[in-house]
């Protein structure tokens, strides 16, 4: 937490900023370790203050080692406010791409007299590079998930819907103690899987169908993101010219990725792939992204993503191909980036399956 907080403090001084307010949930847990639905902390130089209501007193005070807990009444601007002149806070970074806009004016209004500056994406990026502990939490979500596809597997056939296989999975992933699922699961089978986030329906498996699962847990806090498409009964040759297509740039994707390379490098090395094999429009999003207290975070995998990778970011590499009216194929890994490589946090199998 320390080496956390000094990453917030440097960004004050980078920016020119006597204050940080942070409100969203992820960065306020990442600096703080405080994991309730509100609170705000105001981070300055030389003191970080977390602010919540009666309900959040006794578990910020726990939780948030390194901040004073402070509890206001009603009303967080007028404590904010009391706050910015005790510590003569001039110029304050706020989090624009969280607050809403009502909110943004509410605090124009009561901040009256300090410069309220919008810190863009400069806060969410300090997420990127995980440390130990983070990775940890990672490895263990992504080790729960890939039992709960081996429990749901055998559920994986003709008169099962999507939606019980969903269930199955976030069942398995609670009972091995995940708070939740990390996002909507996209169980897509037959004609739904040219559906890259067609998430689980009420339509039964069907004998030769694909069927694209992708799901992950949140263990204390951190998510895992895995997918594996599966052909149930018989496999024609052209799903298996489709899936063979998604794995070879896959695996060619996992091959290139390392650090010093940008996310679009990384994006390219599969997309070349699958436009050799004679599928390049119909793979029509990006390879992948960074995850952590967020399934979707920074760094982007993408021919828009130029940052440069670095050791510790957890990234997925997820490419596929979906054919409208015969249906698709995605498989997805989670890795950490390292200096020459990467650590899959993904150790199941890849070949086709055909259940
Ligand atoms: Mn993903």
């Amino acid at each position: 937490m320390e080496n956390r907080l000094a990453k917030a403090k440097d960004l004050l001084r980078r920016e020119g900023l006597d204050g940080l307010l942070v409100q969203s949930p992820a960065n306020r847990r990442y600096l703080s370790g405080f994991t309730g639905t509100a609170g705000s902390l105001l981070i300055t130089e030389g003191e970080s203050i977390i602010l919540t209501d009666f309900r959040y007193t006794r578990q910020a005070k726990e939780q948030c080692a390194l901040f004073t807990a402070t509890e206001y009444k009603s009303d967080v601007w007028e404590a904010l406010s009391g706050l910015l002149k005790e510590h003569s806070i001039k110029r304050m970074g706020f989090e624009d791409g969280f607050i809403t806009y009502r909110q943004y004016l509410d605090m124009k209004k009561r901040l009256e007299g300090a410069d309220t500056v919008p810190v863009g994406e400069s806060l969410n990026l300090l997420r990127m590079v995980k440390d130990d502990s983070e990775m940890r939490l990672m490895r263990k979500a992504a080790e729960i998930s890939e039992k709960a596809l081996e429990y749901a597997m055998p559920l994986i056939r003709p008169g099962t819907t999507e939606r019980e296989i969903s269930k199955a999975l976030v069942s398995y992933m609670i009972q091995a103690g995940c708070s939740g699922p990390a996002f909507e699961f996209i169980v897509a089978s037959g004609w739904r899987s040219a559906m890259p986030h067609g998430v689980a329906s009420d339509k039964e498996i069907e004998y030769g169908d694909f069927v694209t699962i992708d799901f992950g847990g949140k263990y204390q806090g951190y998510c895992s993101d895995m997918t594996r498409t599966f052909v149930v009964g018989r496999c024609s040759p052209k799903q298996k010219e489709v899936y063979d297509t998604v794995l070879t740039a896959q695996l060619t994707a996992i091959e290139r990725l390392r650090a010093g390379i940008t996310g679009r490098e990384a994006d390219e090395a599969a997309r070349s792939s699958i436009e050799k094999a004679g599928y390049g429009r119909c793979f029509g999003h990006g390879l992948g992204h960074g995850v952590g207290l967020k399934i979707h975070e920074a760094p982007a995998l993408s021919p828009r993503g130029d940052i440069v990778l670095k050791p510790g970011m957890a990234v997925t590499v997820e490419p596929g191909v979906y054919i409208e009216g015969f249906g698709g194929v995605r498989i997805e890994d989670l890795v950490i980036v390292k200096e020459n490589g990467v650590e899959n946090l993904n150790s199941m199998g890849k070949e086709l399956i055909v259940l």
